[in-house]
């Protein structure tokens, strides 16, 4: 009877093996001489649910028919776990498809590659708008001034991102990049005075890591001139609608023309939007440039 048993174990040994091992071919390396759909399990790893972009890969998952049959889906998850898979991937060089965007630092810590979209779903250039609620000129011309001066550019809203991946503080790292880059906020609160009498002004925002930088950076610069500022996180939904019913002054987090377009057609008229504080903005899928024969769309299904 022992032995019978020993012998059954045995065998279950000898089929399970193999299957195990099967499975953490999951963990090796990425093969161009295989496609790639297995190696990723036919998964696009996203960010949080509400994020524009994960709507528009939504779009480009039927517009390049990459779902049913073809089995490609989008996961959703958050900024801070994409890019922890992605940084285990990559140290790996495993295969790994992202909802990727630019202004951010993964694309300095990692040679990373946007996928060519010839359908054009993303768009090309995105900019981040500066919204503010209605009567905020009349209520606080400072604030407002310094909000529709700000402007910077990739590379500077990258500096601060980096810096906060490295450990930083947001407040800290804003704080020591207002003070290196003392010219450009002059331009920002050129022809304002100093508020006084401790006006509040209330920031959202949605937590992605280019937003955290802009929001502590602008935040910080209206607290040196003399405003009372807090800043709040929350979905993209609340953003806008808090803006509109006026519960909040300002957010500096709208990605358009695509990103946003939808919150944008549906509030503009509640809100007055400042225009850009960023230019050259992108937003779409990517791969790390290891992943040499994967360069579009169409290679999701095709290679
Ligand atoms: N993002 C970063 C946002 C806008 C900023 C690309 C993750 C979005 O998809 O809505």
């Amino acid at each position: 009877m022992k032995k019978q048993k020993f012998i059954k174990l045995f065998l279950l040994a000898i089929l399970i093996i193999p299957i195990i091992s099967a499975c953490s071919s999951e963990t090796a390396p990425y093969n161009s001489k295989e496609k790639l759909g297995p190696q990723v399990n036919y998964t696009i790893t996203g960010i949080d649910a509400g994020a524009g972009e994960m709507s528009t890969t939504q779009t480009a998952i039927k517009k390049y028919h990459l779902g049913g049959s073809n089995k490609w889906q989008l996961q959703p998850s958050s900024t801070s776990a994409m890019t922890s898979t992605l940084d285990k991937a990559y140290k790996n060089k495993q295969a790994i498809v992202i909802t990727g965007w630019q202004p951010h630092w993964m694309f300095k810590k990692y040679k990373l590659k946007f996928l060519k979209d010839p359908k054009n779903v993303y768009g090309k250039a995105e900019h981040i708008s500066t919204i503010v609620r209605k009567g905020l000129k009349k209520d606080s011309p400072g604030a407002y001034k310094i909000l529709d001066q700000f402007h910077w550019t990739p590379s500077q809203m990258s500096d601060v991102m980096l810096e906060v991946n490295a450990g930083k503080s947001p407040k800290t790292a804003a704080k020591q990049w207002i003070k290196k880059n003392k010219k450009t906020v002059d331009r920002w609160t050129k022809g304002v005075n100093k508020a006084t009498g401790k006006k509040s002004i209330k920031l959202t925002y949605v937590a992605w890591d280019s937003e955290i930088a802009s929001t502590n950076v602008i935040a910080q610069v209206l607290r040196d001139k003399g405003y009372n500022v807090t800043i709040q996180s929350m979905e993209m939904q609340p953003v806008w609608a808090s803006v509109a019913t006026k519960a909040a002054d300002a957010t500096v987090s709208a990605w358009l023309p695509k990103t946003s377009a939808k919150f944008y057609a549906d509030y503009k008229n509640q809100v007055e939007d400042l225009g850009a504080n960023l230019e050259g903005a992108k937003v779409g899928l990517a791969v790390p440039t290891y992943m040499t024969k994967i360069n579009s769309y169409n290679d999701l299904k095709n290679k």
